[in-house]
């Protein structure tokens, strides 16, 4: 039982093995997020033999499905750390036209683990609904993640918009996910880029004291 035995189980779509060797391992010690980050590059993996048409849809449909069961058996892992006072308020989705939620879950759950407040407003999200649940909940910050280059322009849209209702500086905004950049961010006017679930918790609080 190893790290790389999940890995195989997760790229192969093999539920019920990544769920018992992700069970087995945080048993036995190993870090939840050492266990994420290896299986992200997997799911990298994944995506290049999809593009080299090397595996198909279903196949990554079901890596995909398999790491999310893997997610599953991590949150009461990661959401340890007890109490604590909340540090803002975040709207968070995938935005338009976009599916893709495996990252977003899991930065969810960083952030929950952080202390912040979470409305996730789920995948293929409009730039109307995160700005509509940003009133809603008194969001602090809207987060909004794309994996594909094709809806990364909604990021922008979304922030077009707060802009043209005066609502600009009502929100900080931070975007995400495996396509986007640092320069992405600056172009379209965000607060902030996170790489990684890991280092969103950090980055938002700093965001927060500006
Ligand atoms: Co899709 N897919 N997919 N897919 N898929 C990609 C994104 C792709 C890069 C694969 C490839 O071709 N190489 C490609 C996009 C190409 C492009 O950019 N144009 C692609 C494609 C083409 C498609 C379809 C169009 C395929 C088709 O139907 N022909 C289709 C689109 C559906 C749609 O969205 N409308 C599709 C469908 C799917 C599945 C449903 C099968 C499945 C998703 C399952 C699900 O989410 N429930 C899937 C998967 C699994 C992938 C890959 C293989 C893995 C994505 C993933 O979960 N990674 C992906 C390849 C890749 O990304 N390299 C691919 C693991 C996850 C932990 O990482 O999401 O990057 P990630 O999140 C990280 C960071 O990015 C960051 O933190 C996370 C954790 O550290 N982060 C944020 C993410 N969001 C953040 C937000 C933040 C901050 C940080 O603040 C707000």
């Amino acid at each position: 039982m190893s790290l790389q035995d999940l890995c195989k189980a997760v790229e192969t779509g093999d539920q019920d093995r990544g769920k018992d060797l992700a069970q087995k391992l945080v048993d036995g010690g190993t870090n939840p997020l050492e266990i994420i980050d290896a299986l992200t590059k997997v799911m990298d993996e994944i995506g290049e033999k999809f593009t080299r048409l090397e595996i198909f849809l279903p196949e990554m449909m079901m890596s995909g499905e398999a790491m999310s069961k893997v997610v599953e058996i991590l949150t009461p892992h990661l959401k340890k750390g007890g109490g604590g006072e909340p540090k803002g308020k975040v709207v968070l989705g995938t935005v338009k036209g976009d599916l893709h939620e495996i990252g977003k879950n899991i930065v969810k759950l960083m952030l929950q683990a952080g202390f912040f407040e979470i409305k996730d407003i789920g995948v293929d999200a409009d730039p109307m609904t995160f700005i509509k649940e940003a009133q809603e909940f008194g969001a602090d910050i809207i987060g909004a993640s794309s994996l594909m280059t094709t809806t990364m322009p909604h990021q922008k849209e979304m922030i077009d918009i707060l802009k043209d209702q005066g609502k600009r500086d009502k929100y900080k905004v931070v975007i995400g996910g495996a396509p986007t950049t640092v320069e992405w961010a600056e172009e379209i006017g965000a607060d902030l880029y996170a790489p990684d679930a890991g280092s969103a918790t950090q980055l938002l609080s700093g965001l927060l004291k500006k």
